[in-house]
């Protein structure tokens, strides 16, 4: 694979690198994407209608059970090589910061360390009405089962459609932003908010914007490189381009 050759110097001379991650770098783990059609079960819908506290209160027994395929689906998948290569930059570079859109847990299964999770993670439990993280409660059958505390509902520990984001997290993600060399924009369709907005803050603050993608996005036209194809075959590429220092 042929990078530009000014690339592979900016990256070599980057002290500060902040990455955002959609589920395209899953994809390659076999985790399907929010753009991929729904199959099965949930084939009649789309995430964004499953994914709101609102159709959990219309039908909390059926977000339960896509949220309870989606973990099974997840704990069985394996961290892909662009997972991976995301952890060698890590190793390399003084100031790294990842920031993820995906809820599978793979980042940090990976090894991932310095990991700001925006949407939370679906491996995590906790009360709908306590908005309080539970790691046990009864298995009375009931679907969704309750909390042991206050017998509300539980349910994932993930941001849904119009949720509020987490204050701590989202004021890093956009600090990191602000604050980089270069922004790696990897495998998301940039059309969720906040998270969409991270590239362009990091565009208004002299960072070099780098898209890996198999698709074009509302970024392409503005990224200063946009990488086309699988970050599963890019991603350690461009790592063994930049660190060709063989290590990796
Ligand atoms: C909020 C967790 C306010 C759940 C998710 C305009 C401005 C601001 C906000 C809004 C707005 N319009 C609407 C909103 C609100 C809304 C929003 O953005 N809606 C969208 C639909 C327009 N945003 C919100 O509600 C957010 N909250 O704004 O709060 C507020 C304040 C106070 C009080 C109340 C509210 C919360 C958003 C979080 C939603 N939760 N996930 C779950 O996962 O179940 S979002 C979920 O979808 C993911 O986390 C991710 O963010 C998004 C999917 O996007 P991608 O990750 O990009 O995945 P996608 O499938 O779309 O694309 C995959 C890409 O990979 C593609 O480009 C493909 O080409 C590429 N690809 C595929 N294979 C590969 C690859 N690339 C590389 N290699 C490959 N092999």
């Amino acid at each position: 694979m042929n990078f530009p050759p000014r690339l592979i110097v900016l990256l070599k001379a980057a002290e500060r690198i902040t990455v955002l991650t959609g589920a395209g770098v899953s994809a390659e783990s076999g985790v399907p994407t929010f753009r991929d059609a729904q199959t099965g079960l949930w084939a009649e819908f789309k995430p964004e209608e499953l994914a709101t506290p609102s159709a959990f209160r219309r039908n909390p027994r059926l977000v339960w059970e896509w949220y309870a395929w989606r973990r099974k689906l997840v704990a069985e998948a394996k961290p892909n090589a662009a997972h991976i290569a995301l952890i060698e930059m890590e190793k390399r570079i003084p100031d790294f910061t990842l920031i993820t859109q995906n809820v599978d847990d793979l980042h940090r299964r990976a090894g991932s360390v310095n990991v700001i999770e925006l949407h939370g993670n679906i491996t995590r439990t906790k009360c709908f009405d306590e908005n309080l993280l539970m790691t046990t409660w009864a298995d009375t059958g009931e679907v969704p089962p309750r909390c042991p505390r206050c017998g509300g509902l539980l349910r994932p520990d993930v941001v849904w459609f119009e949720e509020a984001m987490p204050e701590e997290e989202t004021a890093r993600a956009f600090g990191r932003s602000a604050n980089c060399d270069v922004f790696l924009c990897i495998g998301t369709s940039s059309v969720v908010y906040p998270a969409a907005s991270l590239p362009f803050e990091a565009l208004e603050n002299g960072a070099i914007v780098v898209e890996i993608n198999t698709e074009p996005t509302q970024l392409t036209g503005k990224a200063d490189y946009v990488l086309s194809g699988p970050a599963g075959i890019l991603l350690p590429e461009l790592i063994r381009t930049v660190w060709s220092d063989g290590g990796f």
